[in-house]
């Protein structure tokens, strides 16, 4: 099992506790890796310090406690520079031994990683990586390496490591783009093709671990792979749903999950797999009601949704009702029109939520036939 610290730089306002609180998620996006978490340290410092992110003293005391506890990755909870990074691996390099350094990015990229199937996935996570790390050896020092290349595969004398560098970067990550257009493209007609296979589509989406799949099992009598884990859910997986005698089934998809601070750049990647909320004609938000975080995170992917521009219904699923204490013996309680509490697992609540569904998606046809 690797061996993980966790280092999250806060502001001197923001109370000790608090930033614990903040690395909880980093320590679930470890857990998933399968590695664990044996340390967290916190920083108080109005900004990160340019150079080595955490100031000498906290990089020193880093120093030990890497020796000590037999660290084998550091986590830094934010967003660090490549030559961040470099600097203080460099630092806490000893004879022995060489220690990861990661920031946030590429914690959840590393996760994405051991979940990616699709060759789409795969292309997202790849062109996610190359932004997030940009050239490998810029801001690395520059009597090193900016040196002049010259030679066969670069563009002649004059053009320096870095640029070269650089310029085989956008090739790559041009290439993927275009890729990953022809596949948005494909998916588009896909989708246009699903319109007549039934009612919808309605796209289930929410903060990772949400229960979106179990939800979708639920619904569609599906048996994807659920897990109390982090992004098991990378691609879009699409199913019937049938409720009563109704005979026209209403198509479902379930896809990613989002989390807070999800780096703009796999929002970017993703987006042909977000497409399907943007396409859907129902959008259903699945809550996770036992999460102590559950107001913060629903703002999370309020905004998203947001951000991603989509304009159709969004209805509240407030799901795991289960886990809620008392919460099965309340004879009756009256919720918003558009808000369902259900417990995917058991069942309890998804008739109803079926019913809506199927009723809200007849209209709108209804209505496109007038
Ligand atoms: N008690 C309880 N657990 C649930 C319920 N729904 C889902 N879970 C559990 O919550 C965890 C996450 O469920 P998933 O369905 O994988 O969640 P997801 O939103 O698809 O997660 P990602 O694909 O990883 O983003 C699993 O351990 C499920 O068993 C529920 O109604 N009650
Ligand atoms: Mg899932």
């Amino acid at each position: 099992m690797r061996r993980y610290l966790l280092l999250e730089v806060i502001n001197p306002h923001t109370h000790y506790d608090e930033a614990l609180g903040q690395m909880d998620e980093l320590a679930d996006l470890v857990k998933t890796l399968g590695g664990v978490v044996v340390a967290r340290e916190v920083q108080h410092r109005v900004k990160p310090h340019p150079a080595t992110y955490m100031g000498a003293g906290k990089l020193e005391a880093l120093k030990l406690a890497v020796g000590q506890k037999r660290i084998d990755t550091l986590v830094l909870n934010g967003r660090v520079s490549s030559g961040q990074k470099y600097r203080i691996a460099r630092a806490l390099w000893n004879d022995k031994r060489r220690i990861a350094v990661w920031d946030r990015v590429d914690l959840i990229l590393k996760v994405f990683d051991t979940h990616a199937v699709s060759a789409e996935a795969k292309l997202q996570i790849e062109l996610a990586r190359l932004t997030h790390e940009g050239p490998k050896l810029y801001g690395l020092g520059k009597d090193l390496l900016s040196r002049q290349a010259g030679g066969i595969g670069t563009r002649g004398i004059g053009e320096t490591n870095i640029e070269r560098e650089k310029r085989i970067l956008q090739d790559r990550k041009a290439l993927i783009r275009r890729k990953l257009k022809k596949l948005t493209r494909r998916k588009e007609q896909v989708i246009s093709r699903r319109r007549h296979i039934g009612l919808g589509p309605v796209a289930l989406v929410g903060y990772t671990s949400a229960g979106k799949t179990t939800l979708f099992n639920r619904l569609t009598g599906k048996q994807k792979k659920t897990d109390l884990h982090l992004f098991t859910t990378l691609d879009t997986v699409v199913g019937k749903m049938k409720y009563g005698d109704q005979r026209v089934p209403v198509v479902v998809s379930d896809t990613i999950g989002f989390m807070q601070d999800l780096p703009p750049q796999l929002v970017e990647a993703f987006k042909s797999t977000l497409i399907e909320s943007l396409h859907a004609e129902l959008v259903l938000h699945v809550v996770d009601v036992a999460d102590e975080r559950m107001s913060h995170k629903i703002a999370v992917v309020d905004e998203i949704l947001t951000e991603l521009g989509v304009s159709v219904p969004v209805w509240r699923v407030y799901n795991k009702v289960d886990l809620l204490e008392g919460f099965l013996h309340e004879p009756e309680i009256v919720f918003g029109k558009h808000e369902f509490w259900v417990s995917a697992k058991t069942g309890r609540g998804a008739g109803k939520l079926k019913r809506e569904i199927c009723s809200m998606l007849k209209a709108g046809r209804a209505r496109m036939q007038v």
